[in-house]
């Protein structure tokens, strides 16, 4: 099966490519987790460091996303399974100035693949929009996901949103996200760090069931 050009299509941003790719990997029976660990998150990685050799700029990162996002929809029935009570609540947002989402979507399909129902509430979201969504919901964990060095520091002010209000109390919170780490997440006060999406699901297990 031809990884390489699934690996390609990603770094080239080639929507149509990568779609075609994964759907035909799959049907010759390549596991959802090659294709997501050794293919296509390791060609967004090259994407990452091309942009920091100015190789790649902006757009070039955008259509490398889109590619990505083409690749992980079509895997995203296999690891998400549906008709299942689900064993506990979670929300999941990117923090409020930062719009990467990839990690966080791929967060989110995992830990619903694992039986959870999952409140997303998207990218940029501000401190208020956690704090309604623990509120309505009443998910047992709240994850928070920062690609940006500039806006991991948003991390603290959405925990610190959640203590004002009362709320911190009833819900944990896990942080991730490339600049984040374990002792960033003691700092500001979360419950846990999850360095990547397979940890996510552990730690869900453990806090939100
Ligand atoms: Co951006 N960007 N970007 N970008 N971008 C990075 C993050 C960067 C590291 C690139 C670089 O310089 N090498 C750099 C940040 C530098 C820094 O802060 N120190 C950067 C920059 C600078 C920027 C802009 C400022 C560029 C500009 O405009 N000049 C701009 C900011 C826009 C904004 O957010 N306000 C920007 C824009 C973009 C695009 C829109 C073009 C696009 C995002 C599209 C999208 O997400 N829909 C983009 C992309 C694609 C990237 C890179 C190339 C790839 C990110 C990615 O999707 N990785 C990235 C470089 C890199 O990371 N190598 C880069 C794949 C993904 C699966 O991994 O997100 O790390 P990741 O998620 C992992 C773990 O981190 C973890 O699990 C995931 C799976 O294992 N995880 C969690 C993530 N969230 C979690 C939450 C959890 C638990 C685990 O619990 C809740």
């Amino acid at each position: 099966m031809d990884l390489k050009g699934i690996y390609e299509g990603v770094i080239n941003g080639n929507q149509k490519a990568v779609a075609e790719g994964v759907k035909a990997a799959l049907a010759e029976g390549v596991k959802p987790s090659t294709l997501l660990f050794d293919c296509l998150i390791p060609a967004m990685s090259e994407v990452g460091e091309r942009f920091e050799r100015n190789e790649f700029f902006v757009p070039e990162m955008l259509i490398a996303a889109r590619a990505m996002q083409a690749g992980m929809s079509q895997l995203k029935p296999l690891l998400v399974d549906s008709g299942v009570k689900p064993i506990g609540k979670v929300a999941i947002g990117t923090v409020k100035g930062d719009l990467h989402d990839i990690g966080k979507n791929l967060v989110k399909m995992m830990v619903e693949g694992a039986g959870f129902e999952v409140v997303d509430l998207g990218t940029d979201v501000p401190p208020e929009k956690f704090v309604a969504a623990v509120r309505e919901h009443q998910p047992k964990l709240v994850g928070l996901s920062a690609l940006l060095t500039t806006t991991m520091v948003n991390m603290k002010t959405i925990i610190e949103a959640l203590q004002e209000a009362g709320l911190r109390g009833s819900v944990k919170v896990m942080v991730g996200g490339a600049p984040v780490t374990d002792s960033f997440a003691r700092q500001v006060g979360a419950d846990a760090y999850a360095p990547d999406a397979a940890s996510a699901v552990d730690i869900a297990r453990s806090l939100a069931v």
